[in-house]
């Protein structure tokens, strides 16, 4: 046992040294110089850093702590694992022609925003019997919050309609981990410390979240954003959105797996 979990640990290493050099290349390729004085190209280079780093933390995290929270963790890595390449990218279209990257950000918002839907599933899965409805449920909402979206921002449809198409999938993600069975799973059933991420993941989705409606509303709703303003801001809420809601997710399996041991 002891000699397996040291070659896991090994092969985690060795993974995690295999992205890092991965990173380096694609970060400093044949990219366009990032200017001097730059300070949107400057956030998305730290937010391409902090979702590399975040990447090797999770998945380092779910070997050690492991059991049950396996899973979460690992999905927590994917999350800022693909992140970490869509900013990669994203620096590189902000450098080279000054445009936001906007269809890079959906085509992320697309892999990832299911991906931390599954965390509530995850979470309470792993402390109580819950159904794959609750997974379902918020996947459906997703698509109907981002399908729409893209589409109004892609001149496919009217903005206005796209919006408020989008706005009621949002609210529908919002009603099921407010009010809905995965709410009902977290306050009947839930230890201490796994209540308090939910409640935080909970929040994040809801205020977290409100800065990329925010964005769309003033960049085509309202006549229009400054598209540097609007790049920082989205990088930033990128933080709290994909990095600190992993992050609530590892106190809760830091903080379950102490109290079981
Ligand atoms: C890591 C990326 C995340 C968490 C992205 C989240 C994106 C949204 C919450 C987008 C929401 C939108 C609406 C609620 C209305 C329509 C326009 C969208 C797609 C910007």
């Amino acid at each position: 046992m002891l000699k397996l979990n040291s070659l896991v640990t090994k092969g985690a290493a060795f993974l995690a040294f295999a992205f890092l050099s991965q990173v380096t290349i694609a970060a400093s390729g044949d990219s366009a110089m990032l200017e001097s004085g730059d300070f949107v190209g400057y956030s998305f280079w730290l937010i391409s850093m902090a979702l590399a780093a975040a990447t090797i933390f999770f998945l380092m995290e779910s070997m050690r702590i492991g059991g049950k929270w396996a899973t979460s963790l690992t999905v927590s890595a994917l999350v800022t694992f693909i992140a970490a390449f869509h900013y990669f990218y994203m620096r590189e279209v902000w450098v080279s022609t000054g445009t936001s990257p906007t269809d890079f950000r959906y085509i992320d918002w697309l892999l990832t925003v299911p991906l931390l839907m599954i965390e509530f599933y995850l979470i309470l899965a792993a402390i109580a019997t819950v159904s794959g409805g609750i997974f379902w449920r918020l996947l459906v909402g997703t698509l109907v919050m981002l399908v729409p979206g893209y589409m109004g921002e892609a001149g496919m449809i009217n903005s206005t309609v796209g919006f408020v198409i989008g706005m009621l999938g949002w609210a529908y993600i919002l009603y099921e981990i407010f009010a809905g069975e995965a709410s009902k799973v977290a306050a009947s059933q839930a230890p201490a410390a796994v209540q308090k991420s939910y409640t935080l993941m909970k929040w994040t989705v809801s205020v977290g979240w409100a800065i990329y409606p925010i964005g769309y509303f003033f960049g085509y709703l309202a006549g229009g954003a400054d598209a540097s303003t609007l790049n920082i801001v989205y990088n930033l809420a990128d933080v709290l959105n994909k990095i600190a809601f992993g992050v609530f997710i590892w106190y809760a399996a830091n903080e379950d797996t102490k109290a079981s041991a």
